[in-house]
């Protein structure tokens, strides 16, 4: 995978049906959450299986769905079927009666928001300050509700070495802005804190990056997913890693991400 395909863009298939015996299918789907420890969308392919015709007869599609609503349950996210209509029906209610038992139970539903990472840094002005103030307006901005806030850390200049050491920090944060829209409020709010134009990697009041967002990948002319330069940044890895240690950014753990940049680690220490 390593080679080629980006991990975050792999649905892991367990298989049902190829050469098992029903037996093993049955484990197989009745254990779906357990293939959730590799990090992948799970998906599964159970329509017009023989396992599921030898329950049912030639009930084959009522067997279908109703199996299909079992994968779900245990922990599926991707469906492949032959009836698009008939598995859309029942997809439908499976979804209200779900929303409607969480809601008897007063379980919250789940947040349907996207999980963002994010990078802070500047190394002209009152650096702390500025990054602070730039945390506090990301807090209060409407579609943005921060989730963590790492420490402020002094960091040496990366990339152009030939100018003052900076402040960086990393946020996590839940947003119903879709990737471009955050990237505008971003830009934004960089301007407001005082941005000026300036080099490429050079000396800037606060830049606000867009680390990750849930398992985007994306490139349009604006924005890459993740951001391209995370696995060479001591700077955003160390921060991201005292706040997302788990975190999986393109099949890579961050807190290992940031052990395996122990020289450079040494160049970014907590802020007193
Ligand atoms: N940002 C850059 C280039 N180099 N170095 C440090 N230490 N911190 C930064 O935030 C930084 C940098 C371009 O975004
Ligand atoms: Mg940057
Ligand atoms: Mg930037």
């Amino acid at each position: 995978a390593r080679a080629g395909v980006a991990f975050n863009r792999i649905l892991l298939d367990p298989g049902v049906g190829f050469g098992k015996t029903p037996e093993q299918n049955h484990v197989c789907i009745w254990n779906l959450d357990r293939f959730r420890a590799f990090g992948c969308p799970i998906l599964v392919g159970l329509s017009r299986k023989s396992f599921i015709g030898r329950i049912v007869g030639d009930q084959r599609l009522m067997g279908t769905l109703a199996a299909d609503m079992i994968a779900l349950l245990r922990g599926a996210s991707v469906l492949r079927i032959h009836d698009v209509i008939e598995n859309r029906v029942a997809l439908d209610i499976f979804k209200t009666l779900s929303a409607s038992a969480r809601a008897a139970l007063g379980e919250p539903r789940p947040d349907a928001r996207a999980n963002v990472a994010l990078a802070l840094g500047g190394n002209v002005g009152d650096k702390a300050g500025t990054l602070r103030r730039a945390l506090r307006a990301l807090g209060g901005e409407p579609g943005i509700e921060l989730t963590a806030v790492s420490c402020l850390y002094r960091t040496a200049p990366w990339g152009k070495t030939d100018q003052d050491w900076f402040v960086n920090a990393c946020a996590l944060a839940r947003t119903d802005l879709a990737p471009e829209a955050l990237l505008d409020r971003v830009k934004a709010l960089e301007v407001e804190l005082g941005r000026k134009p300036g080099e490429r990697w050079g000396p800037r009041v606060i830049d606000i990056d867009i680390i990750a967002y849930d398992d985007v990948v994306l490139t349009s002319g604006r924005l890459t997913l993740p951001h391209p330069e995370l696995f060479n940044r001591a700077f955003v890895l160390v921060p991201l890693a005292e706040i997302a240690p788990e975190r999986l950014i393109a099949g890579r753990r961050v807190g290992e991400a940031a052990a395996s940049l122990r020289a450079e680690a040494s160049d970014v220490v907590t802020l007193d």
